[in-house]
């Protein structure tokens, strides 16, 4: 019989990947839902993750009493785990939720990351350096580990020292300028800020480490130094799966140009079938990929809830895929076939308990933008952006952008914002918008793709996926003014996406703009390039890219 791994749920998000990732490593889990669990008497490991929001996660803690059998488990000496916002808690406060207050173990509050010259979150692949000479539960200071908050114990030499002379051991990880605490233990506590069941390899030995209580090891020579370019992160390459149902009815991965996912008349009009889609994720994985991003692309026309094949693709992906998965594609208010009305919230739910981290908009952001608009440049409280990140943290919730160019001879032809365009239109046109579209780019809409990210970051966004309809599947590179102008509109990172064709692309895109990650589909699907390779063409033009073999 394996080891059972008790993991308290908080209902905060996706504790399907961590249950994945232990049990992958040979034990069975069991999540513990209510404060008076005679479970806590028995559990020998015990697992406290969260993510999203701070006072949304204490108040939890504390107003269901988790804190009674918590700490007395903890004075028993049994080993406990937090992930993420579990790490977060042992402190006093956070900034996020003045006046809420965490289980106060350390007496430091978490901050805010600075926007002014860097993306916030941080979302992405960073580096944690043991502090002491030992590497405890495994960080291994070559490896990078999957971070994704806006909050954080950012600390100064002095709190670093204060907090070892009472027995803390620590890594510390730097964001642009800002050093924060990665991970965290003392006696029988061990608490990390990046997600492990996210982090490929790299984590899972560390959560490999924590359960068989491998709290030391000896530091290795450092081979991989994290030289601070790119505020501290690897340049995250995502591979994009955009899955539909084939004219026979199977869910497979397709690959659109322009969108359009058919084969010519002349070679039968099917829907391009380029593989399995719990089969490519695997692969990408297994290639490297920092993330894998499934886009039901025809889910306008059904509700999710009627799309189960769609949750068991995540489901599955979820167990052997140990990065991050993003979902898109009907995520929004729905009917369902017998007339029940289900909020965005619930369908986001659904999907993060299959083991989402994110799920991202298109459709319904769009109309959450112009209603924004509309109502003077403010959120009625209602869009899917704005229940969605309330629920589960800004960090899940992705906008992805299908926009269209729009030439015009003049910036005063539209009241949207325009750029000059290096690439004039067919008459001639210097100046160029972009207009958002909905239903798979089968609608066109006024609104401006500038317009559209400025307005969901205020709806509470924190990713842009920018997808560009010109350049879908043309394997001539990304569209870099689209990229440099959404850029610079907003905060929140944002994902280039449609356009890749080769490894030289990836390394033009992260060299000429300053995008936070780079997605591709077609190149990967149609076996031209591996993700690998084009982890190692950036490598070789002194890019930082992550290669979990390392
Ligand atoms: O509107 O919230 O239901 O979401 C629908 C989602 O499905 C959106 O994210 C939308 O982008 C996506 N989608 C809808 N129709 C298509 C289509 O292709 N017919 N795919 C579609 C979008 C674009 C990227 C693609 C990149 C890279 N696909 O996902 O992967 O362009 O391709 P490349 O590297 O081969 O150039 P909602």
């Amino acid at each position: 019989m394996p080891e059972t791994v008790h993991i308290i749920d908080l209902e905060s998000g996706n504790l399907r990947s961590l249950q994945n990732a232990i049990e992958y490593l040979g034990y069975s889990t069991k999540l513990i839902k209510e404060s008076n669990d005679p479970e806590f008497e028995i559990a020998t490991k015990l697992f406290l993750p969260g993510v999203g929001n701070f006072d949304h996660f204490v108040k939890q803690f504390f107003n269901r009493g988790f804190d009674i059998p918590v700490t007395k488990y903890i004075e028993s000496g049994r080993p406990i785990m937090g992930i993420c916002v579990g790490l977060q808690t042992l402190f006093k406060g956070s900034e996020e939720s003045p006046g809420s207050e965490g289980y106060k173990l350390i007496d430091l509050n978490l901050k805010k990351f600075d926007d002014k010259d860097k993306s916030v979150p941080q979302i992405g692949w960073n580096s944690a350096t043991s502090i002491g000479d030992q590497m405890i539960f495994g960080i291994n200071p070559n490896n990078r580990y999957y971070f994704v908050h806006s909050y954080a114990a950012i600390v100064n030499d002095s709190e670093i020292e204060d907090l070892i002379s009472r027995g803390w051991e620590l890594t510390i990880t730097q964001y642009g300028k800002e050093k924060f605490i990665s991970s965290i233990a003392k006696d029988n506590i061990f608490a990390t800020q990046f997600h492990p069941e996210k982090s490929g390899v790299s984590g899972l030995k560390v959560i490999k480490s924590f359960l068989q209580q491998e709290h030391y090891s000896q530091l290795p020579p450092l081979i991989n130094i994290n030289d601070g370019s790119n505020n501290g992160l690897t340049r995250r390459i995502i591979a994009c799966l955009d899955v539909r149902s084939n004219d026979q009815g199977d869910l497979v991965v397709t690959k659109g140009d322009q969108y359009d996912v058919r084969e010519k008349d002349s070679q039968g009009g099917d829907v391009r079938n380029l593989g399995k889609p719990v089969k490519l994720a695997e692969k990408y994985y297994e290639q490297g990929a920092d993330e894998v991003t499934f886009l039901n692309i025809t889910s306008f026309r059904n509700s999710p809830l009627v799309d189960q094949p769609m949750l068991e693709v995540l489901k599955e992906a979820a167990k052997t895929v140990f990065v991050p998965l993003t979902v898109g594609g009907g995520i929004k208010d729905v009917i369902d076939p017998d007339g029940t009305k289900i909020p965005a919230l619930q369908v986001a739910g659904l999907y993060f308990r299959s083991g989402a981290d994110k799920v991202s908009i298109g459709t319904d952001a769009v109309i959450a933008a112009k209603k924004f608009y509309e109502l003077g440049g403010k959120g009625d409280g209602t869009s899917p952006i704005e229940t969605i990140s309330k629920a589960y943290g800004v960090q899940a919730v992705v906008i992805s952008v299908d926009p269209k160019r729009q030439y015009v001879k003049s910036p005063s032809d539209t009241k949207n914002k325009t750029i000059k365009t290096e690439f004039p239109g067919p008459d001639g046109e210097e100046y160029v918008w972009y207009a958002t579209t909905i239903k798979g780019g089968r609608e066109v809409t006024d609104l401006g793709a500038i317009e559209l990210v400025e307005a969901c970051e205020a709806l509470g966004a924190g990713e842009i996926l920018l997808n560009c309809i010109d350049k879908d599947g043309s394997n001539s590179g990304y569209d870099l003014e689209l990229i440099n102008s959404i850029k610079s509109s907003v905060s929140i990172p944002v994902i280039a996406s449609s356009g890749a064709g080769n490894p030289s692309h990836f390394s033009e895109v992260f060299g000429k703009t300053k995008t936070d990650a780079a997605l591709g589909a077609g190149m990967f699907h149609r076996n031209e390039y591996t993700v690998e390779q084009v982890k190692l063409h950036l490598k070789e033009k002194g890019f930082q890219a992550r290669l979990d073999t390392e």
